[in-house]
């Protein structure tokens, strides 16, 4: 083949069958040069698909508006093409191998033509890291190269790393025709292959990051003995300099990127706390030669939800988005060639168009980014961007956090009693819908380990693989806790205030992991003592307001119970006994 940038048999021959499938007029090999990615940019300026922004505010930063029927993941059309039904479990759409690639075929056989092949290799993890995974990536869109860009270690050292190995993660995206009708993410484990047909949004189509990362990824760990979760990774710095490691899992809308670049309050950051970030949605995890569980962020940027983030909310994500950036479909101010979101600030710009390219009033009540706008950014512009980020090593995880956003139940934090009760913990995360997104407030949608979308196998195998990650790791495994920022008052307003104060709770797990205080033991775990959690200099929030969201209901901890049961009862016989076991003892404990 002309140009290849390897001789790499297997990545060849897949390539060529690629192109004889395809039929592109041309076929570019990424090499990750900046001349390359200039080149792109320039090109996808030409045609419209993407705009430069304001090289003085925003240098390096470009807009992508994607179609407005294509906006968001598609977990209805995202299917699991194992062998066996049974392996994709109760939780994810499935479809047999052979009937996936051949529809799928029929749908990308000359869809290139009159395009261009980008031929992507990428690494999720530091390239030569005991980590690392390699994939490689075909698309005809300019807008997945340069996102691929951001997202991961992308160039021609991923072949250099991987030489003459078969062991990558094939991928192939189509962008067709963008029917809705036709728009397929597909995930083949037993052939470590992705195909994504008839859509140019960054989730359905940044194959490295949900597809590979965690539905994949979640396959590999399975088969090598690792983990892979969707889960920021954080580091908490003492005034002494010593830094403890979190993971943690939320669903969607909790937050999980505010915490991750968490600014301590005044009165921690004066005695010299620091919070660092290593990643803010996906976390390798495996055991390492000391036998503590090593996490690394396989990313190598952030695909954040624009709209509500802004200097108050994010400062760490706003900075970030500041130079070398996308933008998809978020407001394109015209007077000065920026962009804008709601929330960002209360100047929505005057002259300017809409998510959708046409020109927005903003005083006509319409929304000028669309709720999932997203910035697509570099994690070395993150002013906490952790000094570990690359570490081949990783971070040594001491705790590990679930959270959903629960009204009432779930008290402000408590821990688990050992492993397989904080499996147990993570297998019954749940977020209640909010009125704003739904009209009914309160229906609980059960989220294991904030996985529902991203396992990639059947989940009660998946709580079994945790149940035997926790058997290796024995005495040294992390502790496990579950946090809710979210516990409303009798009028419904949180009472919690959030944000970098939850930089207190950090503590309270910190000091538990370190054995520095005790706790009391309830029927779904431990609680903290309202004296251990540090309240200081929190306006209008005293000790019976901590005890308030500190509470255990039992009534509706027994209504959680039989809610767990019915959850559980959708996978049968793969339900670890362990499981059955910790649902019994709560049960027992609420009697
Ligand atoms: C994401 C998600 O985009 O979890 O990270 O949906
Ligand atoms: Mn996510």
């Amino acid at each position: 083949m002309t140009n290849a940038l390897t001789t790499n048999p297997s990545v060849l021959k897949w390539i060529e069958e690629k192109i004889e499938l395809t039929q592109p007029d041309r076929v570019m090999w990424i090499d990750g040069s900046h001349e390359q990615l200039e080149e792109l940019r320039a090109e996808g300026c030409s045609t419209g698909e993407l705009f430069k922004l304001n090289e003085e505010k925003l240098p390096g930063c470009y807009l992508h508006l994607s179609a407005v029927n294509d906006v968001a993941r598609v977990e209805g059309r995202t299917f699991i093409c194992s062998e066996k039904e049974e392996d994709a479990g109760p939780t994810n759409h499935w479809m047999a191998p052979d009937e996936a690639y051949s529809m799928l075929y029929d749908i990308a056989r000359g869809a290139y033509k009159g395009r261009t092949m980008y031929i992507i290799p990428y690494s999720m993890g530091p390239v030569g890291s005991p980590f690392a995974k390699y994939g490689i990536e075909l698309t005809d869109s300019i807008y997945v190269v340069i996102s691929m860009a951001i997202m991961t270690r992308m160039g021609k050292e991923v072949y250099e790393a991987l030489g003459n190995s078969d062991d990558w993660v094939r991928g192939l995206h189509c962008k067709c025709d963008i029917d809705e009708e036709k728009r397929y993410i597909c995930h083949f484990p037993q052939d470590n292959t992705i195909i994504s047909v008839n859509s140019g949004y960054g989730g359905n189509v940044l194959l490295g990051k949900k597809c590979f990362a965690l539905r994949i990824a979640s396959n590999l760990g399975r088969q090598e003995g690792w983990m892979a979760e969707h889960m920021l990774i954080l580091g908490v710095e003492k005034p002494n300099g010593e830094i403890t490691y979190i993971a943690a899992a939320f669903p969607s809308a909790c937050g999980k990127t505010n915490l991750a670049m968490l600014i301590p309050p005044e009165l921690y950051r004066e005695k010299g706390y620091k919070v660092w970030c290593v990643g803010d949605d996906i976390a390798w995890m495996r055991i390492g030669e000391d036998g503590r569980l090593w996490a690394c962020n396989p990313e190598n940027g952030f695909f954040g939800v624009a709209p509500g983030t802004s200097m108050k909310s994010n400062p760490n994500a706003l900075i970030s988005t500041q130079k070398n950036a996308i933008f998809t479909n978020v407001v394109h101010n015209l007077d000065d060639n920026t962009v804008w979101w709601e929330s960002m600030d209360k100047n929505p710009p005057k002259n300017a168009k809409n998510w959708k390219g046409e020109i927005w009033d903003c005083t006509d009540g319409s929304k000028g980014a669309h709720p999932n706008s997203r910035f697509t950014a570099p994690a070395q512009n993150c002013p906490c961007l952790s000094s570990e980020f690359n570490s081949p090593a990783g971070v040594p995880i001491s705790a590990i956090v679930f959270g959903g956003r629960r009204a009432k139940t779930a008290p402000l934090v408590y821990q688990s009693r050992d492993w397989n009760h904080g499996v147990f913990v993570g297998s019954i995360v749940a977020s209640e819908t909010t009125a704003a997104a739904t009209g009914a407030v309160g229906v609980v949608r059960r989220d294991p380990m904030a996985m529902l979308p991203f396992c990639g196998y059947h989940m009660g195998d998946y709580w079994k693989h945790w149940i035997n990650m926790g058997k290796k790791l024995g005495d040294k495994a992390p502790k496990i806790f579950n946090v809710n920022w979210f516990r409303t008052d009798d009028e419904g307003h949180f009472v919690w205030p959030g944000f970098g104060d939850n930089l207190r709770v950090l503590e309270w797990i910190i000091n538990r992991c370190e054995g520095k205080v005790s706790a009391n033991e309830t029927a779904i775990g431990y609680v903290p003592n309202a004296d251990d959690i540090n309240i200081d200099g929190l306006e209008d929030f005293d000790r019976a307001t901590l005890e308030s969201i500190l509470e255990v209901d039992k009534a509706l901890w027994a209504e959680e119970a039989a809610g767990i049961e019915e959850f559980y009862g959708k996978f049968g016989e793969k339900l670890p006994a362990e499981l059955k076991a910790e649902l019994d003892i709560l049960k027992a404990n609420l009697k």
